[in-house]
């Protein structure tokens, strides 16, 4: 039997995709700059048909790519060279919420967006939230830690796992899903696939760790003069206002590109260089609570938005980045933290690395609370990695890391000896050795593949 006979025969032929339209859609990635053909794309239902293309996979010593919702931005999630896609999209299963402990079992292929909303239906939060939650996964998010805007209160995605299932290269299957939050018998497998990006095992079931859902929220869009303002704000914002949740931040072009994009007027009456979306929740209404804050930070001209529709409108002015840089060109992106009393320094000297090594344009945003700058660059070729080197270089001159939430993937796997030293990255490579000998999972993604061969 040869490989797609055998794949074939364990998950029906019709979840073995070889037609080149049908394979389309999962062999590139949403910015367009990351793809390849697959081999096959193959679609097991459960975690026993995972593990049963696994260990056909390793007879025939196949690498395969496993995918979520196809949503990442650094090319870990698609084919490059004629691997096997296996996607998580069936795994969707949605398990009973569980109030008293407060937690839920949840499939790789369930969207954030599910998660949440089962959350809801049982009075609890999924306390994890980002603009691509209708389409990205729960295992991808865990796969690559995710984090979002309201990491700052809640962590990333490894926060919330409070265990998981996962197939290995060899087709095993390694699972603790009990939930126990006193389980110390062992090393901690669930925390070494965490942010692994698929190149350690693959996910396929998370206990998912909920929080108090919080009822009553409210956004406020404030614009000032430079991020060393902005970090003063974040001091009284944290001192004065508990039920602080997230605390966005960007620039006016960044601003001018998705005004222009969602065709509407900017809410506020002035322009600035700088301007930061804070969110409060808490279970009756914070808006007080944010407005001495921001009145303690000398800010008395805030747009404060206490309604659904409100808050909505000023957070798709954030969230809606992502979209109006992708509609005016494929972009290079460097998702990088940086120190934040470094951070004026990097914004001010981002411009001219970027426009040195070639590149047009750089759209800057992020997550001001965790110092996590999404560097954006148009108008350089998407096999130029100048502008990619020039970014993570000053990003390491200012004391920060090449990859804050979106991962490592293929992009940046070249920097990893950097920004982690020779002797992090030998011990990686040992652990990727001991469970994928053969490099099998997601190979060239993280470990760039000669040196992960040995
Ligand atoms: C966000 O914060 C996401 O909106 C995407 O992490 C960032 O598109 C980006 O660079
Ligand atoms: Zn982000």
């Amino acid at each position: 039997m040869d490989l797609r006979q055998a794949l074939a025969a364990l998950v029906g032929d019709r979840h073995v995709l070889s037609d080149p339209e049908r394979k389309a859609p999962y062999e590139r990635d949403y910015t367009g700059r990351y793809g390849g053909a697959a081999r096959v794309v193959v679609r097991p239902a459960d975690t026993a048909e995972v593990a049963g293309v696994m260990a056909v996979c390793a007879e025939h010593r196949a690498a395969v790519v496993p995918q979520g919702g196809n949503t990442g931005l650094v090319g870990a999630g698609v084919p490059r060279d004629g691997e096997i896609v296996l996607t998580l999209e069936r795994l969707t299963e949605l398990g009973e919420v569980d109030s008293a402990v407060g937690q839920v079992t949840v499939g790789a292929g369930a969207t954030l967006a599910a998660l949440q909303a089962a959350a809801h239906g049982a009075g609890q939060d999924a306390a994890l939230d980002f603009a691509a939650r209708d389409s990205c996964t729960v295992g991808g998010v865990v796969a690559c830690d995710a984090g979002g805007a309201r990491a700052l209160r809640h962590g990333t995605a490894r926060a919330h796992v409070a265990g998981l299932e996962a197939v290995l290269a060899d087709g095993s299957i390694v699972s603790r899903l009990t939930g126990l939050v006193k389980d110390n018998a062992g090393y901690d497998l669930p925390a070494l696939m965490i942010g692994s990006e698929g190149t350690l095992g693959i996910i396929t079931r998370v206990r998912w760790k909920l929080a108090p859902l919080l009822g009553s929220r409210v956004a406020a869009l404030v614009a000032l003069e430079s991020a060393s303002q902005a970090a003063e704000l974040l001091a009284s914002l944290r001192a004065h206002a508990p039920s602080l949740e997230s605390c966005d931040f960007f620039l006016d072009d960044g601003l001018q590109l998705v005004l222009e994009h969602q065709r509407r007027a900017s809410p506020l009456r002035t322009r600035a260089p700088f301007y930061v979306l804070a969110e409060c929740a808490a279970r009756s209404d914070p808006t007080d609570e944010l407005a001495q804050a921001l009145a303690q930070a000398g800010i008395d001209d805030a747009l404060l938005a206490d309604d659904g529709t409100g808050r909505e409108r000023l957070c798709a002015l954030r969230e809606g980045h992502t979209d109006a840089i992708n509609a005016a060109g494929v972009p290079h992106k460097l998702d990088v933290g940086i120190p934040l009393d470094q951070l004026d320094r990097f914004l001010g000297q981002v411009p001219e690395a970027v426009s040195s090594a070639g590149g047009e344009r750089a759209i800057l945003f992020g997550h001001l609370g965790d110092g996590n700058v999404h560097v954006n660059v148009l108008g350089a070729a998407a096999d130029d990695a100048r502008v990619d080197d020039a970014v993570l270089e000053l990003t390491l001159r200012c004391g920060g890391t090449i990859s804050a939430e979106h991962g490592v993937g293929v992009a940046k796997a070249a920097w990893l000896e950097r920004a982690r030293g020779a002797e992090q990255v030998a011990a990686m490579r040992s652990i990727k050795r001991a469970l994928d000998p053969d490099n099998l999972l997601n190979p060239g993604a993280v470990l760039s593949s000669l040196a992960a061969r040995r």
